[in-house]
């Protein structure tokens, strides 16, 4: 069976396709490093969940193994092994091999078009050094194996089995990905957010060397989703709304519950894909909410007299929300394809949200008060913060250029090559600005304490110094409706704090600023932070610097116990200006921890656990991720 010619020629036009994708691989999966490593797992568990979806698979399980192979197993009908009627082979074999040949057979289920999940399984397979598929159907169990993309036998019976099903494994191409290893958390995470999203579905992730292991099953679906995005702020009532429906193909889930902080926190998804930069979905979200609101709060005398209408903003104060659809052609837009463009949409989901929500109203009025209340006492923030912003123009000190008096700001004004440092203390921020090069560094010496957003509202952040003096430098503006990432005045945001508790401290309320107010800073990877080294060694006229404990290590090996000077550094004031520029400042030399937002869900727990106001879980999270909070501080 496994003689033969495997390439005639229609599989010569395929493999033609799949070397398009070896030669371009970013255009299929965003790019060859860490993300579009993990892409092709999320690629292959995709069509897992598109199984569930269309009410066949309960069941994913990824594996990791230690040479960086990887196995997706699940319980779905398993890709189809007829003979497919115009390419003449095995249907697992063309969609193991054929560009977007993934839907072809299953036009029902949402399909996506345009983004980068949904390329098909093909991409998978050209993208790695091996891959190997079992399908188990009809009562048999039938294997594959491919090269570079190119099967390396037919396909053939290896078994039986009555469970049908899809086991695909591979290991990326070391040729084509910069790095190859997955994170295990970081899948982990993402699971944990499929199985909400797919309530019911159960979802494993294990890893081989390190014998860890993850099991997420949620029979209430986004609902706990939500109840899991509160467990660490104080809900507004217990039983988080459900709403759902579906218009014209279009498939919509709401949960909302609203919580005492003054955080906007909406996820939204468009089958299964996380939709960072938000669109037409939001956008009937977002409507919805504020006619919902407004129309039960006039109709039941909740609103003062004279008092006027609520305005979007007020309606999201310490909301937390999830918003999935499921759209079949969806068109993704915006700087990472994370935006939903579709017009109809916000239409269907504003119907869909304000029927929903109004009945949920109607049946709750005891929660529709305390929501509508929450509001109003959002809406007489939200007057008091437009004083206070108005304040932060007239009274931060600003100079003849209307820059902050303390900003030593650089010469050149293009943010595609200029940079701002955001410091710690007076004294680092005199080497700095003596250290820089003028041109392209600027410099921003903070004092005093950052204000912890998580705890406050707008208006009494604006009133911090330090916050307004950052704000005004970036040139941004804050708030929901003048913050304007693009007009950013320097192209990297490099936080330059001390190698000691406060610094770290210092470092997580600006990160948790900038995630709170700038988020779309952090998510063009503008922001970044400094490494100043730890330890200066010196023999003789040598003089090194080490990074981290181990770097130390190994260069006092390379240089012998005898007549080392080693001074560790506690703070940048230690360093002078010349020093500063070598270790920490100079592009040539530096290293810069840029932060990426892989993990939005993620993200949010950290800043939510670590800055908010409950101390238990803030304790127990630090104990079960002490890796993350450890990156996070790095
Ligand atoms: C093509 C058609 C059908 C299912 C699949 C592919 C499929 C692909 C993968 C990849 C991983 N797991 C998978 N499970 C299914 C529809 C099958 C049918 O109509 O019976």
């Amino acid at each position: 069976m496994d003689k033969g010619p495997i390439y005639d020629a229609t599989s010569i036009q395929v493999l033609k396709g799949l070397e398009a994708v070896r030669r371009r691989p970013a255009m299929y999966i965003g790019d060859t490093g860490s993300r579009g490593l993990h892409h092709l797992v999320f690629e292959v568990v995709d069509n897992s969940v598109d199984e569930a979806l269309a009410g066949y698979c309960d069941r994913v399980e990824v594996t990791l193994y230690a040479d960086g192979s990887v196995t997706v197993e699940d319980t779905g009908r398993g890709i189809p092994v007829d003979l497919h009627p115009t390419e003449k082979r095995p249907g697992v074999e063309v969609v193991m091999t054929t560009l977007h040949a993934g839907g072809k057979f299953d036009q029902k289920t949402y399909k996506v078009a345009g983004g980068l999940h949904g390329v098909g399984v093909s991409v998978v397979n050209a993208l790695s050094e091996w891959c190997e598929v079992e399908v188990s159907r009809g009562g048999k169990i039938y294997f594959q194996r491919y090269e570079r993309g190119k099967p390396t036998c037919l396909l053939k019976e290896v078994g039986k089995r009555k469970r049908s099903g899809t086991k695909v494994s591979f290991l990326p191409d070391g040729k084509i990905f910069k790095q190859r290893g997955f994170n295990f958390d970081l899948l982990s995470q993402k699971l944990m957010e499929l199985a909400f999203l797919n309530g019911g579905v159960r979802f494993e992730i294990k890893e081989e060397s390190s014998g860890k292991s993850q099991t997420y099953e949620y029979q209430g679906g986004i609902v706990q989703f939500v109840k899991y995005l509160n467990e660490d702020r104080e809900p507004l009532y217990s039983k988080p709304a459900y709403i759902s429906g579906e218009r014209e193909g279009v498939w919509v889930e709401v949960a909302i519950q609203y919580n005492h902080s003054y955080m906007e926190d909406i996820f939204t998804y468009v089958n299964n894909i996380h939709t960072v930069e938000g669109g037409t979905h939001l956008a009937g979200f977002k409507a919805a909410l504020t006619k919902t609101i407004n129309s039960y709060a006039q109709r039941n005398n909740l609103l003062k007299n004279g008092s006027p209408a609520l305005v979007g903003e007020d309606t999201r104060e310490g909301i937390a929300a999830v918003l999935s659809v499921k759209v079949a052609n969806p068109q993704f837009e915006g700087q990472t394809k994370t935006k939903l463009g579709n017009g109809e949409v916000k239409g269907i989901v504003e119907s869909v949200m304000g029927e929903g929500l109004n009945q949920h109203f109607e049946e709750n009025p005891s929660v529709a008060k305390l929501i509508v209340e929450k509001c109003l006492s959002a809406a007489r923030s939200r007057e008091a913060a437009k004083r206070a912003r108005e304040l932060t123009r007239r009274k931060t000190a600003l100079d003849s250029s209307g820059l902050p008096g303390k900003l030593a700001d650089c010469s050149i004004q293009d943010p595609s090559l200029t940079e701002i440092y955001l410091v710690e203390g007076d004294s680092a921020g005199g080497s700095a600005k003596q250290g820089r090069d003028r041109r392209f560094q600027a410099i921003l010496p903070l004092r005093g304490k950052i204000l912890n957003v998580e705890k406050a509202r707008l208006d009494k952040i604006l009133k911090n110094e330090e916050i307004r003096a950052i704000v005004t430098a970036l040139g941004t503006g804050i708030g929901t409706d003048e913050f304007s990432p693009e007009k950013v005045r320097y192209g990297k945001v490099i936080i330059m704090t001390d190698a000691d508790v406060d610094g770290s401290h210092i470092r997580t309320l600006l990160l948790t600023f900038f995630y709170r107010y700038m988020r779309e800073l952090m998510e063009l990877g503008h922001v970044y932070i400094a490494q100043p080294p730890l330890y200066r060694i010196k023999k003789g006229k040598q003089i090194s610097y080490a990074y981290s404990d181990e770097e130390k290590e190994g260069i006092l090996k390379r240089l012998g116990q005898d007549g080392v000077q080693i001074q560790r550094y506690k703070g940048l004031g230690e360093m002078n200006p010349e020093q500063l520029w070598q270790t920490t400042m100079n592009p040539e030399t530096r290293t810069l921890l840029q932060i990426s937002l892989m993990d939005a869900l993620l993200a949010d727990k950290i800043f939510s656990v670590l800055m908010g106001s409950k101390v238990e879980p803030r304790k127990q999270f630090i104990e079960e991720n002490a890796r993350f909070v450890r990156n996070l501080d790095v």
